[in-house]
């Protein structure tokens, strides 16, 4: 799919569907035989369905708990399930897409063994799921890589670079509904207009701010930090006007919101290894890659503290990396500290 970077003198495309805007970049490759095209439609259509379960979570029976626990060991929200089978049906429908891999699912999924099934897709179906039941924002996470061999789709094809994926993006249901897709060029926002039932164009070309007075941690987790990120912690709360500190500080707890703010706003979210986490908490493969790939498509960076996501060869479909993503300026204070 072709990505749009608006020319100087291009009237704004702000209103267009996300339809519109999947399709257009198709007819921009005649070579194009749709399959990525209806892929990235029919997670469109997923994250219609999930909204429309969210939006009535505390009304639908739907909140509270399966009494079980995920492959990661978390605790099962019902929405969480809900939001899962909704995503691999809507992938499975077409035959585009061979397997899925999903935080809620241990193995990988197969979906289809049609010779038109050359996409995979990985996805966290409903991230923040401790905030589903105290109405804070959660999202859908998802990353679309290409099957590069016939045959049935296996575990290995999933074990790719996340520098591999061919788009990426996520959806927050926050205050309104925003999809955001990125091929790795520019990074589109689509906000849900309910009452047309369709994601029209309203965030186009997003870039992240170069630097801003923001940081975005879990505080609480303080003691259990290395000594270098102790020491970012003093110094961004510490006061000098001339740096713009102390910073403020914002965390949410669903990655989704955390990251979706510092890409609009600027700043820095760290969910850094600490003495709990060796290894961090986020999930490589659903979680950091798609944001990494988002981030430094709008111009912002994502590391380990020590080495590139996207660089990253994964080794599990449920491994942890410690995750920093944000503006350049604000990662590089952040490994200053860490790394010093
Ligand atoms: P989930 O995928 O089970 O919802 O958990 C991941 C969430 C992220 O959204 C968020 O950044 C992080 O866990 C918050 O962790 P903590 O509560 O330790 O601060
Ligand atoms: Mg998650």
């Amino acid at each position: 799919m072709e990505d749009y970077e608006p020319g100087e003198h291009e009237p704004s495309r702000i209103g267009l569907t996300l339809e519109t805007y999947i399709l257009e970049g198709m007819l921009g490759r005649p070579e194009a035989r749709g399959y990525f095209t209806s892929l990235l439609n029919q997670i469109a259509l997923a994250a219609k369905l999930v909204t429309a379960r969210v939006r009535r979570a505390g009304l639908a029976n739907v909140l509270g708990t399966t009494g079980e626990q995920n492959a990661t060991g978390d605790v099962v929200q019902k929405l969480d399930e809900e939001a899962n089978e909704t995503l691999m049906r809507a992938l499975g429908r077409r035959h585009h897409c061979a397997a899925a891999a999903s935080e809620e699912e241990e193995d990988i999924r197969i979906l289809s063994t049609a010779d038109s099934a050359n996409y995979l897709v990985v996805f966290d179906p409903l991230d923040g799921s401790s905030n589903i039941d105290v109405n804070i924002s959660i999202g859908t996470i998802f990353g679309v890589y290409r099957k590069d061999h016939d045959g049935p789709a296996t575990m290995e094809d999933f074990l790719k670079p996340g520098r591999e994926l061919q788009a990426a993006g996520y959806v927050i249901y926050g205050s309104s509904t925003q999809f955001v897709i990125t091929t790795g060029k520019a990074v589109h926002g689509f906000t849900y207009d309910p009452s047309v039932g369709e994601f029209l164009l309203s965030h186009e070309n997003i870039r992240i701010p170069d630097h801003h007075p923001t940081y975005s941690i879990n505080e609480g987790n303080a003691a259990r930090w290395t000594d270098g990120v102790k020491r970012w912690g003093e110094w961004v709360k510490a006061e000098d006007p001339s740096t713009r500190r102390p910073y403020s500080m914002r965390y949410v707890g669903t990655l989704v919101a955390d990251a979706h703010r510092t890409l609009l706003r600027g700043g820095v979210f760290a969910y850094p290894a600490d003495t709990k986490s060796p290894e961090g908490k986020l999930r490589l493969l659903y979680e950091a890659n798609p944001f990494a790939f988002v981030l430094e498509a709008a111009g912002g960076v994502a590391t380990t503290g020590t080495e590139r996501v996207l660089d990253i060869q994964p080794t599990a479909l449920h491994q942890k990396v410690p995750l920093i993503l944000g503006s350049r300026r604000n990662v590089e204070e952040f490994l200053r500290f860490a790394n010093g």
